[in-house]
């Protein structure tokens, strides 16, 4: 853990509403908790706090930032550009923030989150190294009581699940891992002082958009770069610069029109209105080229139909394949970072820099685990069927038990004593993915159910916690003391969204969004496929009749 930041708790301290187990109190101790101090957690503070209610904040780290306090991995950046990925309510840190680069690094998005923290003083509200650990539903007074860091207490009318999508990493489970010599890694659980591999030789499991941002950094340090890959991603160029003032002042001249835009579709892409045989094969390759050249994700937005036809995914997946071929010298190298099997995009496209030219360094080896899976680790290296592999450190970027992972770690019981895990233990269940039936008064931001992970996450978070907010605000107006969702509309809603899923590409692929990297995980495509203003709809609607498919009740 990290040295204490003078906010950990004093588990004598009762004043502030944080205690040593007392049982008898039925007054809730703060309005509103929230979990988890990332770009939700922050917003969620900030706006109930501005409403007027008691909010106490629970943080697993030691200071803000979520995701982005934890993924501190060389080559660390979000994919998302940073004029979008930033906070849109209030007007004045929209402008005063400065981007420095297109897509920010994980330490200036950190800068950003602190400056948010410092700037609206969020942080005497915030209990850093706070772990929740039980959160149990007290049918009798309506309310939550959560269990902090094994010894402490606390009680709330609502909590803010604001726990993160991406926040509970795994470790592969391959035998001997654990008798490793050398120093073992997470990306999202990278140590806060640097480390250095020069001279060294270095393992990295996994190749998804952590893996992918790793490697051409370690391979720059180490002396021998061994890359683990299970499956192959589609991968495009980020084509990261500065970010000139220019084009930043541009933007910001007219952001309100750009995140009225965001809040219809998500994320703004260059969009296009044409299918992929609407035009020549000509025409369509100077298309593709044109967005590979510009660089980033909006590769995928070439034409509308991309992730629901798959003749169409074929053709623009064989584009991408060629220019790795293109790009990666040796022949059998660049066939095995090709990646087949799957529709493009159906996992999550990475954005890279200089990625597949790592694979043409004289110190990087692949290894296709597909052809020769891992056997073991021991306290040398890693064998696969096919050789061993000395290593002095071993770095795993294998991801996250994506969405679920973190509420489901949290023992919540609801109603009757029901726990979560039960409640979903064939997949999540919810309503609009903001409630779940049996679980009054306890929000998900950006969980399951949600566009979420597809959207720009931080669209989706403002418009959670604003929404979030008003239901509290109308729940109070009107003496309702609890909310949940109705068995019929989570029935139809878990339905809804399967449906939406299956007509397109997305679950064709063994991805986090279904579960699959996870064994045992039900395989349940979890994240809501449509436009992010269809969305924000069904939840207005909702709210504007009267908060229909939710139970209101006296507690
Ligand atoms: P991802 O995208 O889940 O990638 C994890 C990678 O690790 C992926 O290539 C996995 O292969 C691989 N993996 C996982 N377990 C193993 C084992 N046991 N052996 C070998 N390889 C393994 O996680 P990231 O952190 O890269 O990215 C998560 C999200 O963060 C990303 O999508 C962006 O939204 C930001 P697999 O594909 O499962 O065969």
């Amino acid at each position: 853990m990290e040295s204490g930041d003078g906010t950990a708790l004093n588990s004598q301290k009762v004043e502030d509403g944080v205690g040593v187990p007392s049982g008898g109190s039925s007054v809730p101790a703060f309005d509103v908790i929230v979990i988890g101090a990332g770009f939700a957690g922050l917003y969620a503070l900030k706006r109930l706090r501005d409403l007027g209610y008691s909010v106490l904040v629970c943080e697993a780290g030691s200071d803000v930032g979520g995701v982005w306090y934890w993924n501190r991995y060389p080559g660390a950046r979000c994919d998302v550009e940073s004029l979008q990925y930033s906070y849109s309510f209030s007007k004045e840190l929209e402008q005063e923030w400065e981007w420095s680069e297109r897509y920010a690094s994980q330490p200036e998005i950190l800068r950003y989150l602190n400056h948010v923290a410092d700037r609206f003083e969020l942080r005497r509200d915030i209990r850093f190294q706070t772990r929740v650990e039980s959160a149990i539903y007290d049918e009798s007074h309506g309310g939550w009581t959560l269990s902090l860091n094994g010894n402490q207490t606390t009680k709330a009318s609502f909590c803010v699940m604001a726990s993160g999508g991406l926040s509970v990493p795994r470790l592969p489970d391959i035998p001997g891992i654990d008798h490793f010599a050398g120093k073992i890694y997470h990306t999202g659980q990278w140590p806060h002082e640097p480390v250095d591999f020069t001279g060294i030789r270095v393992g990295v499991i996994g190749t998804g958009s952590s893996g992918i941002q790793v490697i051409p950094k370690v391979a720059a340090q180490a002396s021998k770069l061994v890359v683990f890959q299970r499956t192959a991603n589609f991968s495009v160029p980020a084509r990261n610069a500065p970010l000139s003032p220019e084009v930043q002042r541009a933007w910001k001249a007219i952001y309100h029109e750009y995140r009225a835009r965001a809040r219809q579709v998500g994320t703004i892409y260059e969009v296009s209105e044409k299918r992929t045989f609407d035009v020549t094969e000509e025409e369509r390759q100077r298309e593709y080229q044109r967005r590979w050249d510009k660089g980033g994700v909006n590769v995928i937005q070439s034409f509308r139909d991309v992730m629901v036809d798959k003749s169409a995914n074929d053709v623009i997946a064989d584009f991408v394949r060629a220019r790795i071929r293109a790009t990666v010298k040796d022949t059998s190298t660049a066939e095995a970072l090709c990646p087949v099997g799957y529709p493009l995009g159906a996992k999550r496209i990475c954005v890279d820099t200089d990625y597949f030219e790592t694979y043409n360094r004289p110190n990087v080896e692949l290894v296709d685990l597909k052809k020769n899976p891992i056997s073991r680790v021991d306290a040398n290296g890693v064998a696969t069927t096919g050789g061993y592999h000395e290593l002095d450190a071993l770095i795993c970027a294998t991801g996250y038990d994506a969405l679920t992972g973190a509420l489901l770690n949290i023992d919540i019981r609801g109603r009757g004593g029901m726990t979560l895990r039960q409640k979903w233990s064939q997949g999540p269940r919810n309503y609009l993915g903001l409630m779940t039936g049996g679980f009054p008064n306890m929000f998900i931001v950006t969980g399951p159910g949600s566009p979420s992970v597809l959207a720009n996450v931080v669209v989706g978070i403002e418009h959670h916690i604003e929404w979030i907010a008003d239901c509290i605000n109308f729940l109070r107006a009107n003496g309702v003391r609890t909310i949940e969702a109705t068995p019929q509309a989570e029935d139809r809603w878990v339905e809804h969204v399967n449906k939406a899923a299956n007509k397109t590409l997305f679950p064709l692929a063994n991805s986090w969004w279904l579960g699959a990297n996870v064994p045992g995980k039900p395989r349940v495509f979890m994240p809501y496929v449509v436009k992010f203003g269809h969305y924000r709809r069904e939840c207005q609607q909702a709210a504007d009749n009267g908060y229909e498919g939710f139970a209101l009740g006296a507690n």
